[in-house]
């Protein structure tokens, strides 16, 4: 059973309310942490191998050391919260169920970081959560553990929550800060990092919901501790929510030492595939990283089991491995048609792109208008090419990683699965009516 440090509490009844929160051990963490210096935080935090939950895996304990402290200029602790990946709701868990972890995770951060003004900028479809965070708040600070001369420590913290309008490049970062900013959300061009130059021009650490709750636990159990539980670069625990066609679709924290097959088939996870179907692939990071097929998900190319973390599900580089991505796990049974799916990817790819690069604005829309052509039977071999082509062309060639997330499903898909999209081709009425799934199983 996977070791528990941020859902460990989750199941208990008002958990959410600061009473409650505070009964089970709440707060004492930043408790402690206020008592350490900032640098003791930080090291900490590098000793824990964090390694950022949004999607790179970025070593937090790094960022954190990359921000700039020029005299007199305010830095800013940003919280990314607009989770918007396709597949991806465990941070939407912890802010509905365990919205004091995040905030003291917050505060341990804005402490280490130096921030007096932090931000949660919210994915504007999770509309009723900015209510429960800003109820969070309001306890917190009433308790004294926000405002001004926190613990008399006379470290001061605000905290305020940011609805976005519902757009998916507003989880990169600088789109994120350029929103935040009130502007329309474009990303910027890195380097500057945010580090550097971020939100109004300040030093500004951007992290995931997931990450800045996983400092409480670090502080809690100390750095050490938590580098031990996992494995190699994959310490502490990982959340992982788990959708398709699974038994039992949720959120799990998972100690990262697992295997795929245990995570997909055991009871105490996603509790197998309805009706006995058989595994066909499966996505495990998201919709932006490579589909893989059963049998390169159950075990690597060397024929060692594949297990959930980092290095293993990378294990091979793109062609045969895929990311652990932000934990947004899909699996897809025998029924599914890959090339619907990596057309449904396609179109969300398309309207979610901010248009700034050409070859992701004009690329995202011929991938999906292909796509469409192939799967409803009017595609010719040569298509297929041509889309390959086209993925090739956008690939690294863009300002944002939205660019290598609409390429990558699609190379995976034409890597993996041709004889599907060959299939569509070769039975063009056929793929009126029916799905390759269905059809060939
Ligand atoms: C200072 C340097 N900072 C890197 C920082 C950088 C950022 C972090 C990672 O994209 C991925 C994307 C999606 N000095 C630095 C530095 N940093 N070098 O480190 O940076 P980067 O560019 O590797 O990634 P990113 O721009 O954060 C995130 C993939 O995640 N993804 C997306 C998931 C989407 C969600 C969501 O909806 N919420 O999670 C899933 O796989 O494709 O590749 O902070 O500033 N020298
Ligand atoms: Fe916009 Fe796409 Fe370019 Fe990112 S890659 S900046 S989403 S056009």
């Amino acid at each position: 059973m996977s070791k528990k440090l941020l859902l460990k509490n989750a199941h208990i009844e008002g958990i959410r309310y600061f009473e409650t929160y505070r009964k089970h051990g709440g707060y004492e963490a930043a408790e402690k942490a206020l008592k350490m210096k900032p640098e003791e935080i930080l090291e900490e935090v590098k000793t824990s191998g964090l390694r950022g939950r949004g999607g790179a895996g970025f070593p937090t304990g790094m960022k954190w050391s990359f921000l700039a402290k020029p005299e007199g200029v305010p830095r800013h602790l940003v919280v990314n919260a607009d989770e918007s990946e396709p597949g991806t709701f465990k941070d939407r868990y912890l802010m509905e169920f365990l919205p004091h972890l995040l905030i003291e995770g917050m505060l341990i951060s804005s402490y280490t970081l130096g921030s007096n003004t932090s931000y949660i900028y919210i994915r504007g479809e999770y509309s009723w959560i900015p209510d429960i965070l800003e109820e969070a708040i309001e306890e917190a600070k009433a308790a004294g553990f926000l405002g001004k001369n926190i613990l008399g420590t006379g470290f001061d913290l605000e905290i305020y929550v940011q609805r976005g309008a519902g757009a998916y490049i507003c989880g990169e970062e600088t789109a994120l800060l350029e929103s935040l900013e009130g502007r329309r959300g474009n990303p910027r061009l890195k380097p500057p990092f945010p580090a550097v130059k971020g939100l109004w021009e300040r030093p500004t650490v951007v992290n995931n919901v997931e990450s800045i709750a996983a400092v409480v636990p670090i502080i809690e159990i100390g750095g050490a501790e938590y580098a031990k539980i996992g494995v190699g670069r994959s310490t502490g625990t990982k959340l992982i929510s788990a959708c398709g066609n699974i038994n039992k679709p949720g959120v799990y924290e998972i100690d990262m030492t697992i295997t795929v097959e245990e995570f997909i088939y055991s009871d105490e996870y996603c509790g197998g595939i309805p009706n006995g179907k058989k595994l066909k692939a499966c996505i495990p990071g998201g919709s932006s990283v490579p589909i893989v097929p059963a049998n390169l998900l159950l075990k690597t190319i060397n024929g060692e089991p594949r297990y959930m973390n980092y290095e293993s599900l990378a294990d091979g580089g793109f062609a045969t491995g895929t990311m652990m991505g932000s934990g947004g796990f899909i699996v897809l049974d025998e029924d599914q048609c890959v090339v619907n799916h990596t057309m449904t990817l396609a179109r969300f790819y398309n309207h979610e792109s901010c248009g700034q690069c050409t070859p992701c604005r004009e690329g995202t829309g011929w991938m999906y208008k292909i796509l469409k052509k192939i799967e409803k039977g009017e595609g010719k071999m040569e298509d297929i090419d041509l889309l390959w082509d086209i993925q090739r062309k956008i690939e690294g060639n863009t300002i944002c990683p939205l660019g290598d997330a609409a390429a990558w499903p699609v190379a995976a898909a034409i890597r993996h699965f041709r004889d599907e999209f060959e299939w569509h081709v070769n039975n063009p009425e056929l793929s009126q009516t029916q799905n390759y799934g269905i059809a060939n199983y």
